[in-house]
């Protein structure tokens, strides 16, 4: 790592602080010397780990997991028209094995639906097989020609979660999208990250789905983030595939089919929106470490403050917190300074008083102090946890709402969308007035039939043609 620390850019100056947090915070070394690859440090995938095993337990519940091969043969790659034409300037091609050319070129899989579905083609016979509902988590290669970033457009998906479902019938996909959509809602709520649920345009639906439920959040930029995305699949796929099943009256029927993502961009909305001028700030839930504990040794009684302080660090790690005892020969201050750059939620002083008083000093890396009793630390910890994941929450939910305008005219979306918002425009669904909408502001229609407390439902005027129009969210993506 390089030390020529130099300080963090301000919040402010957004792509900045976001490429420098990412190695001052040991979380991606971005200098793998292959365009669009990055390295997770142990400190990020330690997150990494923990965000994804809340996925992991939140899928658990009626999902199965399972682990599928990286590698498609051409024909099966082939075989779906719009599939095809979505993805085909994104694949990756290996046509040799050493020297000798394959008879059959294999696709890195950009997604899984060619690689899974021939084989749910075998494993689906009759509807007592429905419905199915497996995933994985695996790495996806996608030849991305638009700018690559650190965890946010990648041309290695090291952490792509895809889902994928088969049901009996078309309402019955369509409430495994509505699941979906509750599942992704959870675990974002769990990360303290506020979502914009909606219906993505037709143009812009995945490659062979019959629609595209996204899920975005705001970045501190004002730029929206696609964070995950259900897509309704109906018949395409298992008419290509040939997935039928038998039903109860014996006739061949085409399996209805769902899949859904989700991918490290979630992580990079984790850092990037509850992040500050000093670092990273972790919900407590998936910090690498939860909390710090930093004897204050100065003076006498050296011996008594580092026993008190190992005893403190036996039982919250006993306890079952991720904790640390910083007895590295720092300044107190320089401890601090390392500990809210990387994110820590919580900072435990112990010092001489305080152990006079049967107490510890927890400074919330959101910014309070409070003291807590010795002889009830473990519920003083939980309780202190909530209330700085309650603190992260609230300042999220507060920034995304501040960031939601109502624009009535097409004049003044772009002044809107310059000030880092997102705007909310009433619009007919016809492509024509979203063109207009699209080139004249060079943002984008994000989706209708939005979910989210800060958006009136209510019908209004196009703001290009005048007529019925529905609301629609309008946003520079990344
Ligand atoms: N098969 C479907 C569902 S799994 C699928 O591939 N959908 S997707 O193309 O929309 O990707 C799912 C999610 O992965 C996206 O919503 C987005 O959050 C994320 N994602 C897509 N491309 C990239 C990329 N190049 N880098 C990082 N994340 C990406
Ligand atoms: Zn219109």
């Amino acid at each position: 790592m390089d030390d020529d620390a130099g300080v963090l850019p301000l919040k402010e100056d957004f792509s900045a602080w976001y490429n420098d947090i990412l190695w001052r915070a040991e979380i991606m070394d971005v200098r793998y010397p292959v365009k669009g690859l990055y390295v997770w440090y142990p400190y990020g995938f330690a997150i990494r780990k923990y965000v994804y095993q809340r996925l992991r337990d939140l899928l658990d519940r009626d999902h199965q997991e399972t682990l599928f091969p990286l590698l498609i043969p051409e024909q099966e790659f082939m075989k779906e028209a719009e599939h095809i034409k979505g993805f085909e300037d994104e694949v990756y091609w290996v046509t040799h094995g050493g020297t000798t050319p394959l008879d059959v070129k294999l696709a890195l899989r950009p997604t899984s639906e060619t690689a899974i579905y021939p084989m749910y083609a075998l494993w689906v016979r009759s509807h007592a097989d429905l419905p199915i509902k497996y995933y994985q988590i695996v790495n996806t290669f996608r030849y991305e020609t638009k700018q690559t970033r650190p965890l946010i457009r990648l041309r290695e998906i090291t952490s792509f979660k895809e889902a994928h479902t088969v049901h009996a019938t078309w309402d019955e996909a369509e409430e495994q999208v509505e699941e979906a959509i509750r599942l992704y809602r959870e675990f974002y709520d769990g990360l303290c990250i506020p979502t914009l649920v909606s219906k993505r345009p037709d143009w812009d639906k995945f490659p062979g789905a019959d629609y595209t439920i996204a899920v975005d959040t705001i970045m501190p930029n004002g730029k929206t983030l696609q964070i995950g995305t259900v897509h309704h699949l109906g018949d395409h796929f298992s008419r290509t595939f040939n997935i039928t099943y038998e039903d109860k009256n014996g006739e061949q029927k085409f399996a209805q089919q769902t899949c859904y993502g989700i991918s490290e961009r979630s992580i990079a909305a984790l850092i990037s929106i509850h992040g500050d001028d000093r670092g990273l700030i972790l919900p407590p839930a998936v910090a690498t470490l939860q909390a710090v504990i930093v004897p204050i040794t100065i003076g006498k009684r050296h011996e008594d403050v580092m026993a008190a302080a190992q005893k403190l660090r036996t039982d919250l790690t006993s306890a079952g917190f991720r904790v640390k005892l910083d007895t590295r020969d720092m300044r107190p201050g320089a401890k601090y300074y390392w500990w809210e750059l990387r994110g820590v939620p919580l900072r435990l002083e112990l010092g001489p008083r305080d152990l006079d008083a049967g107490k510890v000093m927890a400074v919330k890396r959101t910014g309070e102090k409070t003291s807590i009793d010795l002889a009830t630390v473990t519920a003083g910890i939980i309780r202190v946890f909530d209330e700085i994941t309650d603190t992260i929450g609230a300042r999220a939910e507060e920034n995304m709402k501040s960031r939601l305008c109502t624009v009535g005219s097409l004049d003044n979306l772009n002044a809107t969308l310059d000030s880092g918002r997102v705007a909310v425009v009433h619009w007919c669904q016809q492509r024509e007035c979203g063109d207009a909408i699209e080139t004249k502001t060079n943002a984008s229609i994000l989706g209708t039939n939005v979910r989210s407390q800060y958006v009136p439902a209510t019908d209004g005027i196009c703001i290009v043609c005048g007529e019925q129009g529905k609301p629609t969210l309008v946003g520079r993506a990344y």
